[in-house]
């Protein structure tokens, strides 16, 4: 008999007292509810920190609590009074620790020295930092650069991420992996094509603009939830918001200003969505084909009627390439076709493109649930599609918005944090530094992990992040990683990936954002790039947890200086000492996008870099916005004969690999991850009912086998042949060369699996 998750129905909308009842108690789990309290007020207020949660944009004008509910989880979780010294490794060893669960090991609190791999006892010891930077300095000398990767999570500052891929580049290589190659590469790889921009276009105040709001896959209510707030702003202002999701995630339904005392009194909430279409897994190009087709063929009707058009054909015409291909795309798509492929009946899909073809400024938010699919960059492009038909990128209002998911993510990106160095601007780097940095392409997530798996990879150095627990193929990918010569891991807390050593392996532990960062010209401030462009700076405010930890400049300052023969065109001591100067480097490698950076590092709402998008100004290949004919949008996904699309996701209890607790509240699932979320036909068809146990088996026929059981079976709302459970837990189940075409971003939303049931019941 197993454990169970207990599986009840959740009524209440996102928001409410729901969500000050989950603040309180991860305040008293961290042991620093009133400390907690006084540091959230000030959170994402520009005298303040930015949230280590989400790259939701903050506002210039902030409410009194400008944090969510899960803001406010992150925050606890970094600023916890628990730590973890070498008192804690001398009693564990790494085997035992292994045995732990997520939860677990970072619930043991912060990480307080610099800790060295010793084999013999299998566990780590403390060393100094001196040492520690000796040692990793002499490994790397001794390693060819193309042979070390150099890998971030999207959470170090601007300073840190520009210096940590000077030095990258200074020491030799471009392999430079980050979070985003598994989250939004799909949108950085097909923007640039059809837009001319790697980002989104829109600012915050586009949303009180706005006239209509659509929402592809992106579960706002855990994910992003402070966006709830403009959202139920425009859904008040009688906005359509027009979402399409196999999941009727609460937040989009529904939420209660946890805030607005009257509001909390009255238990409906604001509705959000005006229109909710479950598609099917996958069915996301489909859906927007059909969108397109309705639009262009009304318009078609239209100018055979002498009535007025529906489409923006001034736009078209100066800003657009490629509509008349793409227009006979869509006439020619058979509506039976569009609505096999995206599991929508063809009336719901014209309701939706009604409510489009009659607003004037539609911004569209996309999230995982389309760049995460093998065609996730296709998808993205029929996204654009859509918008360009109504002219609705490049006027206020309207645009493209990507939601972005660390909170500086997409602002690494910005500062050199590419292994594509047509993305880097080398040259400039060259000169102002004097140096040859390396021209070839880097590796990227899947590339790096490839080259794991062949033993090609010796050094591995991790500014942030839990990369053995975030990327597929966990069986294959643990022992190969334990044939690096070198792992060096910069973190906060413990973690899988620290678990499993390499020949020489470092654990270094670093301040978090929320603390105060104090060096030689005082107490320091660092920046970071929100999902709208928009730059913050952002100014510690706790006392640090233990002595002797250092910043992440530090840190990656001390590996550069024990690597990097000295130049006399870089003084890391001055950067270290005042990172103002880090911000000059910065705007002298960009000088238009970071004009007097260190003057609106505290600007209200932060600046926005210039965007060419946003102005219709269009960097493409064609200098126009371009049409895209889709060339897969309707290929059904692989299944039937017993295959069904495995979606992986998050819950709302964890942040990625970080698992606060083992509930999801607004799905109705509390104390236990090991669930599988069924259609109740596919379960009658499977002969399963609820909380019995279940294998689910990857279909792949390459030889490898990739199963987990003891998944609880949850009956659900979601479209038949459609199944959901949570990442990471599921990442064994997905193959390494399952990724998106173009983009390579694992395709973690559309893994093909077999479901047997196990002999097990729950108990
Ligand atoms: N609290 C919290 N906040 C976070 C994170 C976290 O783990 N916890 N992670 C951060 C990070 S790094 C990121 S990238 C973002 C992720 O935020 P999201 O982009 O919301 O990612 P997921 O939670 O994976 O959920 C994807 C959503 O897509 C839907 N979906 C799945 N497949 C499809 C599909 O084929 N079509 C459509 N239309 N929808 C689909 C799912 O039902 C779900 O609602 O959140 C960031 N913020
Ligand atoms: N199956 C499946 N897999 C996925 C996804 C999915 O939806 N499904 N989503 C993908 C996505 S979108 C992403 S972004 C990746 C996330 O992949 P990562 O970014 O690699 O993972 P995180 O879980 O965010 O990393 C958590 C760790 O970061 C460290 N950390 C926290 N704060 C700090 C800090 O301030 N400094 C430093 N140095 N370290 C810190 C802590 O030690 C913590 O254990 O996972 C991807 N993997
Ligand atoms: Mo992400």
């Amino acid at each position: 008999m197993r454990e169970k998750a207990k599986v009840g129905k959740y009524d209440a909308p996102a928001g409410g007292w729901g969500s000050l009842h989950a603040v309180a108690s991860i305040l008293t789990q961290e042991e620093v509810a009133l400390l907690g309290s006084e540091i959230l007020l000030k959170q994402n207020k520009p005298d303040g920190f930015m949230c280590v949660s989400c790259s939701w944009a903050k506002p210039a004008k902030p409410r009194p609590f400008e944090f969510c509910e899960n803001g406010a989880k992150a925050t606890a979780w970094e600023i916890t009074r628990k730590t973890i010294g070498p008192e804690f490794f001398a009693r564990h060893t790494l085997t035992e620790l292994r045995g732990w669960s997520d939860h677990q090991l970072e619930e043991q609190g912060r990480l307080t020295h610099p800790m060295r791999y010793d084999a013999g006892s299998d566990t780590y010891v403390p060393v100094s930092w001196e040492q520690a930077f000796r040692d990793i300095g002499a490994e790397l000398k001794q390693l060819d650069p193309r042979s070390v990767v150099m890998y971030t999570s999207g959470r170090a500052s601007l300073e840190t991420s520009y210096m940590y891929q000077l030095f990258g580049r200074m020491y030799g290589t471009n392999n430079f992996p980050d979070s985003s190659n598994m989250c939004h590469e799909s949108t950085s790889v097909a923007l640039p094509e059809v837009i001319g921009v790697p980002v989104g276009t829109v600012l915050l105040p586009d949303y009180e603009k706005a006239d209509c709001i659509l929402f592809f896959g992106q579960n706002t209510t855990t994910n992003s939830p402070r966006m709830l707030h403009p959202l139920e702003e425009a859904a008040k202002r009688g906005v359509p918001i027009i979402t399409f999701n196999p999941l009727r995630e609460r937040g989009l339904e529904r939420f209660t200003n946890p805030q607005n005392p009257i509001e909390m009194l009255v238990t409906g909430g604001t509705r959000i969505s005006t229109q909710y279409h479950q598609l099917r897994i996958g069915g996301d190009g489909a859906a927007l084909l059909g969108l397109c087709k309705a639009v262009i063929e009304a318009d078609d009707a239209a100018l055979a009627t002498k009535g007025p058009r529906v489409l923006d054909v001034m736009f078209i015409e100066q800003h657009t390439s490629g509509f008349e291909e793409f227009a006979n795309c869509c006439r020619q798509a058979s509506w039976s076709d569009i609505e096999r492929a995206s599991g929508l009946r063809r009336s719901e899909i014209l309701e939706a493109a009604k409510v489009y073809a009659k607003s004037h400024a539609v911004i569209a938010n996309y999230g995982m649930g389309i760049t995460q699919h093998r065609h996730g960059v296709e998808t993205v492009k029929m996204i654009v599609n859509l918008l360009l038909l109504r002219g609705n990128i490049g006027k206020p209002g309207a645009g493209i918005s990507p939601v972005r998911g660390h909170s500086n993510v997409q602002g690494q990106r910005t500062v050199g944090i590419s292994e594509k160095t047509k993305l880097v601007p080398l040259d400039k780097l060259a000169e102002l530094y004097q140096f040859e940095p390396p021209r070839w392409d880097g590796l990227n997530t899947v590339d790096a992990c490839e080259a794991i798996l062949k033993g090609e990879v010796k050094g591995f150095i991790s500014l942030g992040g839990n990369f053995l627990r975030a990327v597929p193929e966990r069986s294959l990918m643990e022992p190969a990683w334990s044939k690096l010569r070198l792992s060096a891991q910069i973190a906060t807390k413990l973690n899988r990936t620290h678990l499993v050593p390499g020949e020489v392996t470092y654990l270094l532990p670093c301040l978090g954002r929320i603390e105060v960062d104090v060096q030689a010209t005082g107490p320091q401030a660092v920046a970071m790039e929100d999902s709208t462009t928009c730059i913050h700076g952002s100014r510690g405010q706790r006392k640090p947890v233990a002595q002797g930890l250092l910043s992440e400049p530090a840190i990656v300052a001390g590996i550069a200086k024990a690597t990097l023969p000295p130049n006399p065109h870089i003084d890391w001591d001055a950067w270290i000492g005042d990172y103002s100067l880090v911000r000059d480097a910065i705007e002298r490698t960009y000088p238009e996008q970071f004009k007097d950076f260190n003057a609106r590092l505290f600007q209200p709402g932060g600046f926005p870099r210039p965007l060419g998008a946003r102005e219709r100004k269009w960097k493409t290949p064609t200098g126009k916005a371009t049409f895209t004919v889709p060339k897969a949008a309707l290929i059904p996904p692989q299944e039937g004969g017993g295959v069904y699309q495995l979606m992986t996701l998050r819950a709302d209890g964890q942040f990625n690999t970080t698992i606060y607790n083992e509930d999801d509240r607004f799905r109705g699932v509390t104390g236990g991850r090991h669930v599988v979320f069924m259609n109740k036909g596919d379960m009658a068809e499977l002969g399963l009912i609820q909380d019995d146990f279940v294998t689910l088996k990857t279909e792949a026929n390459d030889g490898v086998e990739r199963s987990l059981g003891g998944l609880q079976v949850v009956a659900f709302n979601i479209p038949r042949n459609s199944i959901a459970a949570y990442y990471p837990e599921c990442n064994g189940l997905i193959p390494l060369w399952h990724y998106a075409e173009g983009s390579k971003v694992p395709a973690a939303k559309s893994v093909p699996v077999r479901i047997t049931k196990d002999a097990a019941r729950a108990a």
